[in-house]
Parts: structure tokens; C-alpha cells; sequence
């Protein structure tokens, strides 16, 4: 029999356990582990209370509390609080308990409250119980997640906002325009043979103009929102030897891939994300460093090479690195083969220390006729120009996130799906003979955009959404 992968079990999470795990990371001073669900004050008690009964009820809610923990045996002496619910983060009894660091008082701990009736808790699951409570919206769980994962400030402002329910305005008022249209659309249909100018076709479909270009709007921001989120892909491209592998490294600061003189070194795209700071501006990218190009007969190095070429096609920022000594012939023709927008390229003229300054010049002129105005000189070996560098791709990529305040952005793949999926039936609707025929596909729109409104989120979303969480949050 075939094994086929797992599906996640979304029912999972529709349990009333009480659930518990280490929230901090590992080899911090201080562990938190977080219990959560009915059973959650019933635990503490039996860890905390002792010889004191009634010890940890009486605590007050939100408040730090010292206590020795103990099961069988002590286990540490440690603080923590409650949160009576519905006034915590999952809307449910919620236990957080401070230990001192160290994973083997976490885990002795964690065993503790599993052998007094909690569960190990699924990635996400409270954030999830959040959801299931109406503490959190769905999107607002996305943006825990989106924040988690942030590795520079855009991205953190990005999934604050989320979190602050800026989208959810947006996507309301959005859903609400839409339900209005579909209401009117239903009373055009029972006035059809009335001639009622106000809900006629004609006028209704008047109002579909501003709704196209609110959606638009926000498919257009898929693009930037995942720049500003994964990174911005950044591809290493140019002949062989042209010391790509040695400027990525050093950008890198690592030997991460492999630098040699003999030419078609680098077979493979070679992945690696990197945060570059410039001042106060940090823009985080996914660098790939891929194969020389050359015409070969060698059947790997050609698949190595179409990947070059697709990286550089899918990439939002080309580094086209040269070699000055390089024939300018073979630049121009490795070039023109990318048919790649020059204005998204950075020429890199490396070995800044081989070649003088005649040489240089020299390839400059060549660049001129690849219409590339940008350019940066480096030495890999010596970190010359280097600085420079940061600093040129640091601008090239901020023009590339820049965003208004307070701007959606979409940033993940349903969302954008849902997007889409409205638009279609707004075309549609935009093009409907009969009135029937446009409410329903305004409600087809509605319904389409019900993953984003999150209002119904199905059981494949959740588990989508969930499980890139980690376990304890
Ligand atoms: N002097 C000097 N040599 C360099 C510099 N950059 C790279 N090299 C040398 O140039 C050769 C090729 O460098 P790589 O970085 O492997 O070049 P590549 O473009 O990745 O080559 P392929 O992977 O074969 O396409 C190596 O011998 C490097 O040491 C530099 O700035 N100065
Ligand atoms: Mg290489």
C-alpha cells in the first residue's frame, strides 16, 4: 500500500481538552509554559496549593504570584498568573507559569500538568481557541504568525496592523458593500416588472465600479505584501567565473557556496535569506546564486543553467555580475538570452583588485549598451565596494516594498485566491443580461471573499493557517 502524507486532522483542534505547552524559546532565562482550557485553574492547584488549600484560587487574576511547584517531587520554584476567562488570550481559564530556564525544568513541568489530565497542545491551538472564541479574527491569528516570522521592520508593521484589524475594516466595509448590492439586487428581481430606475440593472451595476477597484487594489498588493514578508528574491546571475558564488558569500558573510576557478562551479540554484541593513532602513531578501551562463553540451550544467534563467525571470531584483575580463561579446549575448528588464538589474563589476581602472571603464561602456544604469564595482577578496553595495541593493529593494501608511496589503495565497474569486463574479456581474443572473453572482462574489471576511472559515483553511504556527502559541 502506498503511503501517502498526512493530512492534518482540523477536528483536532475542536476538542474542550485542556492544553499545555512550553511557549518560550529554548535556553532563555525564563521558560513559560501556558495552559489553557477548563481544567486549567484544577492543575495549578494541584502544583502550587499543597499544604495551602485554596492557595492559588484566591490569587487575583492578571497578577504575579511566587509558588513552589511541585508533583511528586519539587519541581521549581516559580511565578505565575491567571487569567479567568473569557478575559485571557484564548477566552478560556488560562494558567502561564514563569520557570527558571533551562529546557529540563520546562519539560519536567510540562510532564507534570500532562500526568494531571492536560494535552500537549497542536501548533497553534491557541491562537485557534482564540478564533473559536471570538478573541481573535482569523486574520488577526494570521498576522501572530506573520509577526513571529518577521524579520524586519516593514514586516513587523505590516503584521501589526493586521493584528490592529486595519484589514478587517477594509475587507468589512468591502462585504457589507457587497451584501447591500445583493439585497438590492433581490428587490430589482421582485420589481423587475415594475420599472423601479433605482434597483434597474443598469443602475446597480453603476455601483460595481468602486468594488472592482478596491479588489484590484488589494491584488496588486499580493505582489509587495510577500516582499515584505518571505524577503525580496534576489538572483546572482552571469557567466561562469564571474565570481558570483564569491560576491554572494561575501554579502553573506559565509562560506556558503562553493568558489573555484574552474569555470560552471555552481550547478544548482543555491538558496539563502539574508536581512541587509542600511541605517535605519532593513529590507530582508532571498538571495540565489545560479549556474554561469555559457552554451554547453554538458546535459546538467544546461539544466542548472534554465534554472539560472528562470530565477533571473522570477526574480524582483537582478545581480548581473561581471567580470571585467570577461569578452564583452559573451556578456552582450548571455544578456540578450536572459531577456531580462535591465531596469530591474544591478550590474556588479567584481575583482575591483585585478583590474585597473581602463579595464573597468571598458566595461562600462559595454553596460551602456545593455541600457543597465546601475552599477556597483567590488572586490570579494578584498571587501571593496562592499559597503556600497548593501547600500545600493538596500535602495533598489525598499523602492520595491514601499508602501502608505495604513495601505492593505495582501500577503497570503488564499487570501488572494478569495480575491480573485470575487473579481471574476464581479465580471461577471458586470456583464449579466438578466437581474437574476447579477444578484446571484454578487452573492457567488460574497461568497468567494468568505475566507478573507473569515466569518466561515472552512476546516482546510484553519489547518492551513494553523499549522504553520509553531506548538505554544
Ligand atoms: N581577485 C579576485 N578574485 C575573485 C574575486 N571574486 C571571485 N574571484 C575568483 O574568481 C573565481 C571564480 O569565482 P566564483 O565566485 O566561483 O565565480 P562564479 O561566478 O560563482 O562561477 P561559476 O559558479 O562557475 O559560474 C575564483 O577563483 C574566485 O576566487 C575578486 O573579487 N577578486
Ligand atoms: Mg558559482
Amino acid at each position: 500500500m502506498a503511503l501517502r502524507p498526512q493530512a492534518r486532522d482540523s477536528s483536532k483542534y475542536l476538542s474542550d481538552d485542556t492544553i499545555v505547552a512550553i511557549s518560550s524559546a529554548v535556553g532563555g532565562a525564563i521558560a513559560l509554559v501556558r495552559l489553557s482550557g477548563p481544567r486549567a485553574f484544577e492543575i495549578l492547584a494541584s502544583l502550587t496549593d499543597g499544604r495551602r488549600p485554596g492557595f492559588s484560587a484566591r490569587a487575583e487574576p492578571r497578577k504575579f504570584y511566587r509558588a513552589r511547584l511541585h508533583h511528586r517531587q519539587d519541581l521549581d520554584d516559580a511565578m505565575f498568573v491567571r487569567f479567568a476567562a473569557p478575559a485571557s488570550f484564548t477566552g478560556e481559564d488560562v494558567v502561564e507559569l514563569y520557570l527558571h530556564g533551562g529546557g529540563y525544568v520546562a519539560s519536567r513541568v510540562l510532564e507534570a500538568t500532562i500526568a494531571l489530565g492536560a494535552r500537549q497542545a497542536l501548533p497553534g491551538e491557541f491562537s485557534f481557541r482564540a478564533v473559536r472564541n471570538g478573541k481573535l479574527t482569523l486574520s488577526q491569528a494570521a498576522a501572530v504568525a506573520d509577526l513571529i516570522a518577521a524579520a524586519n521592520d516593514n514586516a513587523v508593521s505590516l503584521a501589526l496592523e493586521k493584528l490592529s484589524g486595519t484589514q478587517n475594516r477594509l475587507i468589512h466595509s468591502l462585504a457589507q458593500d457587497l451584501r447591500t448590492l445583493a439585497a438590492l439586487g433581490e428587490i430589482g428581481i421582485d420589481f423587475s416588472d415594475q420599472d423601479v430606475d433605482e434597483v434597474s440593472l443598469p443602475r446597480l451595476k453603476t455601483r460595481l465600479g468602486p468594488l472592482t477597484e478596491t479588489l484590484l487594489r488589494l491584488k496588486n498588493s499580493y505582489q509587495r505584501g510577500i516582499r515584505i514578508q518571505e524577503g525580496i528574491s534576489v538572483a546572482f546571475v552571469g557567466l561562469p567565473n564571474a565570481g558570483k558564488s564569491s560576491f554572494f558569500n561575501a554579502l553573506l558573510g559565509e562560506d556558503r557556496s562553493i568558489v573555484s576557478d574552474i569555470p560552471g562551479t555552481t550547478r544548482d540554484v543555491v538558496h539563502e535569506r539574508l536581512t541587509l541593513r542600511d541605517g535605519d532602513q532593513a529590507v530582508t531578501l532571498r538571495l540565489e546564486d545560479t549556474a554561469g551562463l555559457r552554451s554547453t553540451e554538458d546535459q546538467i550544467e544546461q539544466i542548472g543553467i534554465s534554472r539560472s534563467e528562470k530565477s533571473a525571470r522570477t526574480a524582483d531584483l537582478i545581480l548581473f555580475i561581471i567580470d571585467p575580463g570577461s569578452p564583452p561579446e559573451q556578456i552582450l549575448t548571455q544578456w540578450r538570452n536572459l531577456r531580462c528588464p535591465a531596469s530591474k538589474t544591478i550590474a556588479v563589476i567584481t575583482k575591483a583588485d585585478l583590474y585597473d581602472g581602463t579595464q573597468r571603464a571598458a566595461v562600462r561602456l559595454t553596460l551602456n549598451s545593455l541600457q543597465i544604469s546601475q552599477w556597483i564595482e567590488v572586490s570579494s577578496m578584498n571587501g571593496a565596494g562592499i559597503e556600497m553595495a548593501v547600500r545600493s541593493i538596500v535602495q533598489a529593494s525598499s523602492q520595491l516594498t514601499q508602501r502608505e501608511r495604513g495601505e492593505v496589503l495582501l500577503t497570503r495565497l488564499d487570501q488572494l485566491s478569495a480575491v480573485n474569486q470575487a473579481l471574476e463574479h464581479l465580471e461577471r456581474a458586470a456583464k449579466a443580461q438578466e437581474i437574476e443572473l447579477f444578484a446571484a453572482d454578487i452573492r457567488q462574489a460574497l461568497h468567494g471573499l468568505a475566507p478573507l471576511i473569515g466569518e466561515t472559515p472552512t476546516d482546510d483553511i484553519l489547518g492551513q493557517i494553523f499549522s504553520e504556527f509553531c506548538i505554544g502559541k
